[in-house]
């Protein structure tokens, strides 16, 4: 039987590394990496930042493009579209492409490129963090091409685009506008949020997903319709937070944890730029505090996402609402509570070939269904990063060690049935290539504890 435990130079990682190379090869655009050739043919932000995570192994050099290749898309006002559009693929092979968001014109005022198509939205800001451990996986090269001074100033104007124009709750943290933004798309935490959107014409939208997907596998037309809706009425105001009157609004744990680490990671950017790295720590701290006295649920021992509209948490439990065990300096009684509820019914560690992406024992958990129940890898992944910096020694490697066995035996898929450990979704998934060469490179994520 393959066993990837706790070793980096067997013959199964060898033979995985491999494969997992190969993945980002033939996903590799020129200038970034495509999630995958036929379901998402553009680049995505935050899939960007997990690729690089696994290039930087590879090629430290082109990891480092794959983040700038990003970065030179963001808009003036400091937002990183969440999709960066290549113009060589024809219209239509995604959907909504750039016709549908307009961001030459409609994002004009915001500051879009006029030559660079995008989407409007954005998603979690795991770029900062990226960068630092890019920088970290070859710092004289890096150094040699200057890479933290170029993307030091943009990645501050990200994160203060995060924090002011999207603190739309005013409690210090950064909300989601449209569930495509915290990247689980069609999270049953959504639905009742979405329940309230007027969906858009059934007839008004051609989805291309469904040539490459499974229809059981992917968001149904009613979610679409409603995600049409919300981005039209975004992009119609402009992209504009203040004039926009957002029908969805919700402050995310996962997005939150990752803006938390990422800002301790542009911190010691700044140092490493010469630039003042207090202000970037006294926020990231303000921002822990402000995610544990809003989102921390202490009788459910996990996170929950607020819902600005009604002003109440959202009581699903979602992965999402164990990703802040990435947040440094998270007190110890949070991690440990996080620690057990990973190990409990609703996450089942050990009795599933990975962390759900939803409860395993509410009545809406689908193990098929994309972002409602089946198991993933880039958050299986930050659970482990979390685990690892929280002295979980354990729990971190049995994850480590089920993530590789499952990306081996999926062929690198986009996500998994839990109980089964199937693979569902495409395969060859960029993310899940890049973050096994990520795990292969250490037994444990010796760069997580701070
Ligand atoms: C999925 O989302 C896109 C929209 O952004 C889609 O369904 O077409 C999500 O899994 C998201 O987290 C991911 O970044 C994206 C590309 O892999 O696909």
């Amino acid at each position: 039987m393959t066993t990837f435990a706790e070793t980096t130079a067997t013959a199964p990682c060898d033979s995985l590394r491999r494969s997992a190379t190969q993945v980002l090869l033939g996903n590799w655009t020129g200038a970034a990496t495509v999630p995958s050739r036929a379901l998402y043919p553009h680049q995505w932000s935050w899939d960007s930042a997990f690729i690089a995570l696994g290039l930087r192994h590879v090629s430290p050099r082109r990891a480092q493009r794959e983040l700038e290749t990003l970065l030179s898309a963001q808009w003036g006002d400091g937002r990183i579209p969440h999709i960066v559009f290549n113009p060589s693929v024809p219209d239509g092979a995604y959907f909504p492409g750039p016709d549908f968001w307009r961001s030459a014109t409609a994002g004009r005022a915001a500051g879009a490129s006029p030559f660079i198509q995008t989407s409007g939205i954005v998603q979690p800001p795991v770029h900062a963090l990226a960068a630092w451990l890019v920088h970290a996986a070859d710092p004289a090269e890096s150094r040699r091409r200057g890479f933290l001074p170029r993307v030091y100033p943009r990645l501050a104007a990200w994160h203060r685009y995060l924090g002011g124009a999207r603190d739309l709750g005013g409690g210090g943290l950064a909300s989601v506008v449209h569930p495509w933004e915290p990247g689980l798309d069609n999270s049953p935490c959504w639905d009742a949020a979405l329940a309230r959107i007027e969906p858009a014409p059934m007839g008004s939208f051609v989805r291309a997903d469904l040539r490459h997907g499974s229809a059981a596998d992917r968001p149904t037309d009613l979610d679409y319709a409603r995600y049409v809706r919300l981005a039209t009425t975004y992009r119609d105001h402009g992209y504009d937070d203040a004039r926009t009157p957002h029908a969805f609004a919700i402050e995310d744990p996962s997005f939150n944890a990752l803006l938390i680490a990422s800002e301790y990671a542009l911190a010691d950017i700044a140092e490493a730029v010469g630039a003042d790295a207090g202000p970037h720590r006294r926020r990231a701290e303000a921002a822990t505090a402000a995610l544990i006295g809003r989102l921390w649920d202490p009788v459910d021992a996990i996170f929950h996402a607020r819902d600005l509209v009604t002003g109440a948490a959202i009581a699903g439990h979602s992965v999402s609402g164990l990703i802040p065990l990435v947040v440094p300096g998270l007190p110890a009684t949070i991690g440990k509570a996080l620690a057990r509820t990973l190990h409990g019914p609703r996450f089942g560690l050990g009795r599933v070939h990975l962390v759900p992406s939803y409860d395993l024992t509410a009545p809406e958990f689908d193990g098929n269904r994309y972002w409602r129940g089946p198991s993933w890898f880039n958050t299986a992944w930050l659970v482990h990063r979390g685990l690892a910096a929280q002295g979980e020694e354990e729990a971190a490697g049995l994850l480590r060690e089920q993530f590789l066995t499952s990306a081996h035996r999926s062929e690198f898929a986009e996500y998994l049935e839990p109980y089964t450990g199937d693979a569902r979704g495409i395969l060859r998934f960029s993310w899940t290539a890049a973050l096994a060469l990520d795990l292969l490179h250490a037994p444990v994520a010796q760069d997580a504890a701070r």
